[in-house]
């Protein structure tokens, strides 16, 4: 599958040029399909007899259910972030990548956490494949709009504020579809709202003016925290932004 391949080589790059066994400790890792092969790449670093003292220290901090579940899964020691507030590097996904390398992430309707470690990491790094990598502005490839957490109680509001305050075409509360009857429910058991403001062209100026409406938690705008980007290519090839 070339599509899982892109992730897998990419993810497995960012791991071997990025991690460094003897200095890193605490390690985020982030949450969707793209993140798991960097997990498994850690994962294999533990099998290593060269590896093995090292990664056996080490402390994965999780992003979501499903990362709790991708560091056990490696045979990876779970930590919390309140033990660690500070982690020495952390890897993510994302649903688009500028050329800023500013991200719109909450796809998988993990952004609060995820921005909770990406922002307490010393390194942050992201992995994907080739349609993440935005030609020009956030929302040019990305056309479900940016993720925002909210508190549920103020969904309506929120939306109403997005659209007429911020001028989004529309904001959306995130339905569970075949899953689950009604809105789905955040990992922090909050709503998702979907806003659409087309091509982006001032990213960190929209994230601050969404972050002040009234029951936002958080936005998928992740402004000035990637460190690099790695995007795996359908031929194999690997590309790094930085
Ligand atoms: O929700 C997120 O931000 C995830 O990182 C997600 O968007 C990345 O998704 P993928 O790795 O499955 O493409």
């Amino acid at each position: 599958n070339p599509l899982e391949d892109a992730k897998r080589t990419a993810a497995y790059r960012a791991v071997d040029e990025n991690l460094n066994v003897e200095t890193h400790k605490i390690i985020g890792i982030g949450s969707g399909s793209t993140v798991v092969y960097v997990a498994e790449r850690i994962g294999q670093y533990l099998l290593d007899d060269k590896y093995t003292k090292f990664v056996s220290k080490f402390i994965c901090i999780p992003t979501g259910f499903q990362s709790r579940k991708l560091i056990l899964d490696n045979g990876l020691q779970l930590g919390s972030i309140e033990q660690h507030p500070v982690i020495d590097i952390a890897f993510d996904g994302a649903d688009e990548v500028d050329a800023n390398l500013q991200l719109i992430k909450g796809g998988g309707a993990c952004q609060f956490q995820e921005k909770l470690v990406s922002t307490s990491s010393k390194l942050f790094i992201v992995v994907a494949d080739y349609r993440k990598k935005s030609p020009h502005y956030l929302g040019t490839n990305w056309k479900q709009g940016v993720p925002i957490e909210v508190v549920p109680s103020a969904y309506v509001r929120v939306a109403h504020d997005l659209e007429n305050l911020l001028g989004a075409k529309k904001a959306v509360v995130r339905q569970g579809g075949s899953a689950k009857a009604g809105p789905i429910v955040t990992d922090n058991n909050n709503f998702i709202i979907d806003a659409d403001f087309g091509e982006i062209e001032d990213p960190k100026k929209l994230n601050i003016d969404i972050k002040l409406l009234v029951g936002v938690v958080e936005t998928g705008l992740f402004i000035d925290n990637a460190e690099k980007a790695y995007f795996g290519n359908s031929d194999g090839s690997v590309e790094v932004q930085s």
